[in-house]
This record gives C-alpha cells, sequence and structure tokens, in this order.
C-alpha cells in the first residue's frame, strides 16, 4: 500500500478556533416554544379556521434523541434567543475593518500555522472554502492572506458540507501540481446567520466554528504530527434535498430576499435515507483503489451532521455499531457546522494514532456531495 502519486503531500497541522459562546437545547427549545406559542396565540382565528397551521412544539429530548447535539457554539448568542427577532445581531463593520469571516478564519489559520511551524513567508497559497462566505468580493481568502501577510494568491469556494475536504484537495492539487508550495485551507463557518430559528425541523442544527489545515510537499514539513496524503476522491450528484435559494438575483426577482426558501431548509429524513449509503459506498470505493480494507483503518474523521447518519454509515461500511474512539463525534458540543465537522474531529482525536496508523477524512451532504482523503500518520 504504497503511494504512487508523486510528489508525497502531508497535512503538517490543524487549527481550530471555537467561540466562546454557547447555546444548549435546552435554551434554544425554551425561546423556539415561546415563539410558537405567541404566534398560535396571534394567530389564532386563521388556526381555527384552517389558513393557517399551528406551530408545532420544538423538544430537548428530540433534538437529542434524533441528532446526537447537546448544545452549540455561536459567533454571537445575541438576538438568537429573542423571540421578537429570532435571528443572530452582528455589529455592522465599515469596509476599513476586518470582516467578521475573515477574523474568524485568521483565529483558526494562526492556529494551524503554530501547530505546521510554519510563518507567512512559508505559505503560498490560501483557499478559504465553506458553506457561505459574507460578500462575493474580494474573496474572504485575500483579505485573510493580506492581514497574513501571506505572499502567492488566496481564492474563495463553495460547497456547503463538503467545503473542507473540496478545498483540502485543491490543495493538494496545487501541490502535486507545483503552482504552491504550502497550502493554508480554512473553513470560517459562520452559518448562523442563515438558520431558520422559527422552523422547528431545523433551528437546532447548526453552530459556528473556524478550521484550518496546512498542507505541504513532505520534504519541508517539520512538524512533529504528519498525516500523508494516500488519495483524494469526491462525487457529486444533484439533488434538491437540502438547499438555500438565497443569492444575488433575488433583487432582479423581486422576491423576498429574507423569504424562508433563502434559509437552510432540507428534507432531513430523505437526506440521512439517501446519503448515508451513498458515503458508505464511496469510502469503500476509495480504499479499495488505495488497496486498504475499511477494517485496516484505524479512524474515521466523518462529516458531522446526525450521529445516527454515522451510525448508518459506518454500519453499511463495517457491519458495525459505532465505536466512539474509532470514529470520534463532536456533534454534541459542536453540532452541525457545516464544512468543519470532519476537521474538528481531525483535529481534536487524531494524536493519539500510531505511526502508519491509516484515517480517512470525509464529508458529505448538500448537493448532493461527498469528498474524501486517505491518510497515514507519519
Ligand atoms: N422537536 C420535536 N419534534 C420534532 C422536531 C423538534 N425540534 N423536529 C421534527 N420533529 C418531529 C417531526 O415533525 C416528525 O413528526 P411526525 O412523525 O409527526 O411527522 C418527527 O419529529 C420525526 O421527524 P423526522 O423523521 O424528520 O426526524 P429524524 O429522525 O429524521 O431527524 C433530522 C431529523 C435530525 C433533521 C435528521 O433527519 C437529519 O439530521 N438528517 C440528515 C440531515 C443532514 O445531514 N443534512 C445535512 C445538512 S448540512 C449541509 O449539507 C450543509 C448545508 C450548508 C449549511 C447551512 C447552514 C445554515
Amino acid at each position: 500500500m504504497t503511494n504512487t502519486r508523486s510528489p508525497r503531500i502531508v497535512i503538517s497541522g490543524s487549527g481550530v478556533w471555537t467561540p466562546p459562546e454557547s447555546i444548549t437545547n435546552e435554551e434554544l427549545v425554551e425561546s423556539y416554544n415561546a415563539y410558537a406559542a405567541k404566534f398560535n396565540v396571534e394567530h389564532a382565528q386563521v388556526i381555527a379556521s384552517g389558513e393557517v397551521e399551528q406551530m408545532p412544539m420544538s423538544s430537548a429530548r428530540f433534538i437529542e434523541k434524533a441528532s446526537g447535539i447537546k448544545s452549540r457554539y455561536v459567533y454571537t448568542r445575541n438576538g438568537i434567543l429573542d423571540i421578537n427577532r429570532m435571528r443572530p445581531k452582528f455589529a455592522e463593520r465599515s469596509e476599513n475593518e476586518i470582516s467578521h469571516q475573515a477574523e474568524i478564519a485568521v483565529h483558526a489559520a494562526r492556529l494551524a500555522m503554530a501547530a505546521a511551524g510554519k510563518t507567512a513567508a512559508d505559505i503560498d497559497a490560501v483557499i478559504v472554502s465553506c458553506a457561505y462566505t459574507q460578500r462575493s468580493y474580494p474573496a474572504i481568502a485575500i483579505e485573510v492572506q493580506n492581514v497574513l501577510g501571506i505572499n502567492g494568491f488566496g481564492f474563495d469556494m463553495l460547497m456547503a458540507c463538503s467545503a473542507a475536504t473540496f478545498g483540502l484537495h485543491r490543495a493538494y492539487d496545487s501541490l502535486a501540481s507545483g503552482s504552491a508550495a504550502c497550502v493554508l485551507a480554512i473553513n470560517p463557518e459562520l452559518v448562523t446567520p442563515q438558520v431558520n430559528y422559527c422552523d422547528r425541523d431545523s433551528h437546532f442544527i447548526f453552530g459556528d466554528v473556524s478550521a484550518a489545515i496546512i498542507m505541504e510537499r513532505i520534504e519541508t514539513a517539520a512538524a512533529e504530527n504528519t498525516f500523508e496524503i494516500l488519495g483524494t476522491k469526491a462525487q457529486t450528484q444533484f439533488s434538491s434535498n437540502i438547499r438555500s435559494n438565497f443569492g444575488h438575483l433575488s433583487r432582479a426577482t423581486d422576491e423576498d430576499p429574507y423569504g424562508w426558501d433563502k434559509l437552510f431548509h432540507q428534507a432531513g429524513r430523505k437526506v440521512f435515507e439517501e446519503v448515508s449509503p451513498i458515503a458508505a459506498d464511496h469510502i469503500r470505493d476509495h480504499l479499495a483503489s488505495l488497496g486498504i480494507r475499511p477494517e485496516e483503518v484505524k479512524r474515521f474523521w466523518l462529516h458531522q451532521a446526525n450521529l445516527n447518519m454515522n451510525k448508518m454509515v459506518i454500519k453499511h461500511l463495517l457491519g458495525e455499531e459505532l465505536d466512539a474512539e474509532r470514529i470520534p463525534t463532536v456533534l454534541d458540543t459542536y453540532a452541525n457546522t457545516a464544512s468543519a465537522g470532519s476537521v474538528i474531529a481531525f483535529h481534536l482525536c487524531s494524536d493519539n494514532l500510531k505511526r502508519g496508523d491509516i484515517g480517512v477524512i470525509c464529508s458529505f451532504g448538500a448537493g448532493y456531495s461527498v469528498g474524501s482523503l486517505v491518510v497515514r500518520k507519519g
């Protein structure tokens, strides 16, 4: 099982910036239920006549059982629990100040750079890859590049929940082709502004975070902990089952730019049932292409959308129950952080692997999309 792809490329550092504020299921449910009760009283007549549906109550017990989520970190609690607002309130910043998203990207970047023992002078490419960027241009990556003092190039890319792995694939390709010598790939996920806190089915799913990885050629890596990339694999298949129609066309189509369909919405059960086998087959095929059996893999850093979904992926793949050490979960405290989940799991749960151990980083979600990297501890 050797890497026939040349040159040899490694992940040499990772970092996770966790927002200082968090919201528990109980807090979120209390505010949603108060909002729903108020709505039902205020709309009692139209609800009674059948014109409007009564808002159902949410439950902290349901959320934990259905998703594995107990709490989530948020960029700010401000506004989210206010039943007269039901969305976060960020302070507006001028064009002369660092943008919110670039700031959290820089926090994670600095942690990853320190772990890899790199300074700005060592890095020549910055990829910001996530579910949303707070503006179209200039790219958040170029702002990050400027703040950190990095020469070379930077670009943004969007790929929903698979943004981290797809971003790492682009990092790998840049290193393999020689267009970069050391890449900083960041997933600054500011997703709470896109959560519909008035929707019982999805108000609990997401949290904010920022994660970063340094990737470089093996010759330049000086970090103690490195993971060689043995292979990358990506797959997409169109589906509208996870969707947000937020975009610049709203102004021209005269739609409400903040309507429910402009926020995150999904057919969660369908996603669960359709994506789990796709992800399991994807991982099996990727490993097979490298001559590795799933049983040989010491760690699976899976996308963190739903604990039951990860159990299903592992059941399809290994025919086994989920082993908490081998398949780490960070959902309980971080919730779904869009693309960053598998990188958080990798960052927090890779230290105790031994030299030569094989691991798989895999994300899956909207698109549909699945991305994976098979790595070997150096
Ligand atoms: N409290 C109480 N009951 C509830 C609640 C609630 N909060 N929510 C739903 N219910 C009810 C339902 O209405 C349903 O009632 P009934 O049986 O009467 O119809 C019952 O509970 C069961 O509902 P479900 O069958 O929908 O419950 P599930 O067990 O399927 O759990 C989940 C729902 C948790 C949503 C689950 O389906 C899931 O996680 N699916 C996978 C989804 C997934 O992975 N999505 C990926 C999305 S992330 C992504 O790709 C990135 C997008 C970009 C980021 C966006 C950031 C904003």
